[in-house]
This record gives structure tokens, sequence and C-alpha cells, in this order.
């Protein structure tokens, strides 16, 4: 089946029509990171209009905590959301005029991986290294979400050495980058490719691997994914082999790119509202 599939991240929202793997129409559009959650599910229902008739199920998958209905945010770095949380499924179903299916935008990339792409069958986390840095975990064929939707969440593990308690995305994500290379944003960053802009990605390549490495320690999956706008960009994944490549084969994260790229967390958000239509 068909569904309407949304991503919405701390700089891009995705708006797609997607059958299985396959992207049958899509809009990005720039999220207005100044509107606020309203303004932004408004611009989804403008494109839903325009597909009237084309989909049944709808997923909707974006960044910050999802559960019971409700869209809190974690790191207001990566997107500001009101602090009492935002209603975001029946808002949606009101304006959409069905049910909604709810995710974590890492969560949902990571279960398009594990059932379409790079995961297949295989124990898995999937990390996306993007405007915050965020991750879903797949282990014996099951997402986990955990409480309040908090499993996974990355890049919120506290860097240890730092008595601010932290969190690492704020140290080594895409707004981090652009903020320590001094660029618009990480994009930019990564054309400029001067010393500055170099060093801070480096930088942040280094502190990922270190990520990855607790990971390993944590859950030994058979695969990290690794997705995302900076985790994608060219020369990234190799900067974090490259600082794990003298480990010996038990402490070794196993990295690999994800294969379904930027539409992961669409085709996973897809997969999670076909199934609960069927
Ligand atoms: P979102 O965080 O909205 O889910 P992305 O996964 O595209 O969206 O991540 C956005 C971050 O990735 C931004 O910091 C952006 O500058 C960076 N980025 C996007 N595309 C590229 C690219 N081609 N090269 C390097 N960085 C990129
Ligand atoms: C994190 C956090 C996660 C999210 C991750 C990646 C918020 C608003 N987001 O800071 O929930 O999965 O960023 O998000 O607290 P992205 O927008 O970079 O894709």
């Amino acid at each position: 089946t068909v569904s309407l599939a949304v991503d919405l991240g701390g700089t891009k929202t995705l708006v797609a029509l997607v059958e299985g793997r396959d992207v049958l129409d899509s809009r990005a559009v720039p999220t207005d990171r100044s509107a606020g959650p309203e303004a932004w599910l408004s611009a989804i229902a403008e494109v839903a209009e325009a597909w009237q008739g084309r989909y049944r199920g709808i997923g909707i998958t974006v960044t910050g905590l999802v559960s019971g209905g409700l869209w809190r945010p974690l790191n207001p770095e990566t997107l500001a959301l009101p602090d009492i949380g935002f209603p975001l499924e029946e808002r949606a179903e009101a304006l959409l005029g069905r049910s909604v299916t709810l995710c974590n935008d890492a969560q949902a990339a990571a279960w398009g991986e594990y059932v379409f792409g790079a995961g297949k069958g295989r124990d898995m986390v999937f990390l996306t290294i993007s405007t915050g840095i965020g991750a879903g975990i797949v282990f014996q064929g099951r997402l986990l979400t955990g409480r309040l939707g908090l499993a996974g969440h990355a890049g919120q593990l506290v860097d240890m050495a730092s008595e601010a308690d932290a969190p690492i995305e704020d140290c080594s994500s895409g707004r981090w980058i652009a903020r320590h290379a001094g660029t618009t944003d990480a994009r930019a960053a990564f054309e400029k490719a001067d010393t500055r802009s170099t060093e801070a990605i480096a930088l942040s390549a280094r502190r990922v691997a270190r990520l990855c490495r607790n990971v390993q320690f944590l859950l030994a999956p058979e695969v990290i994914l690794i997705g995302g706008g900076v985790g994608l960009a060219a020369g990234y994944l190799p900067l974090l082999q490259g600082a794990l490549s003298d480990l010996d084969d038990i402490r070794r994260p196993h990295l690999e790119r994800a294969i379904l790229g930027g539409d992961a967390g669409i085709i996973g958000i897809a997969a999670l509202a076909s199934a609960s239509v069927e």
C-alpha cells in the first residue's frame, strides 16, 4: 500500500508518497526552525492535500522524543519545541483527517534500513549524524523504542569528562561542525574544506568514532549503519573507520553506509504506517 510519509528533521522536512522501498513522489522543504509545530504541520497538510486519494496510511517521523502521541523536545539545539510537548497525534489527525503512525526519526530510519536497506536481518544500530545525532536500534527483528520512546538517543550520551553533563551531540553534530568551522551550515564546511572546516569535520568524526566504540561495548551489533546529511557526506565514513582501524576484531565496531541514504526515514515510517493499516 502507498503511504504518505513525512520525515521532519532539524534542517529539512521530506514529504513523500512511499510504497515499500520505492519513493513515488517527494517534496523537500527546509524546516523553518522559528515557525513551530502548527506551521510545520500546515506545510505538510498542504502537500498532502495535493496528493489526496493517492495514499492510504500516514506516517510521520520527527526529530525529538515521541510517545503516547506526544512530541517532546530533548535537545533544543537540534529543534526547539514547546517544553510541555506538542500533541502531534491529535493535531496531525485533525489536519490530515485520518489516523497517523508516529515515531522518532532515527528509529524510523533504522527500521527502514532493517527492512529494505543495509541492515536486512542483522542486529543493527543506525546512527544519524545530521543536525543533531540520533540512533535507532533493531535487535532480533524488533525496533527498540524503550520507555517514553527514549531508546537510541545516542546523541544525548554525556561526555564523561565534562562536569556540565554536555550531550555529545553538542560537540560533534552538524550544528557543531558549522559553529566550529564558522560556516552557515555543515554542508558549507564540507564544500569550503579550508583548514578550519577540515579540522572541525575531523574532530567531529573522532568523537563520533568514540561513540561507536561505546555502542560496540553496550550492544555489540553486527553492524552500525551510518546515515544523516553529515554521516553520508563524502569522506566522513572513512574518517570514522580510520579512527577505529587500530582496534582488534572484538572491540572494533563494524561500520557501513546506510544504503537508503536520505530516504531511510520516510521508507521506515511508511513501513510502520502500512503495517498499521493492513
Ligand atoms: P535533518 O537533520 O533535517 O534530518 P539531514 O540529515 O540532511 O537533515 O542533516 C542536516 C545536516 O547535514 C546539516 O548540518 C547539513 O548542513 C548537513 N548536510 C546536508 N547535506 C550535506 C552534504 N551534502 N554534505 C555535508 N553536509 C551535509
Ligand atoms: C537529537 C534529538 C533526537 C534526534 C536526533 C537526530 C531532538 C529535537 N532531537 O538532538 O530525537 O533523533 O537529534 O535528529 O531532541 P536530526 O534532526 O538531526 O535528524
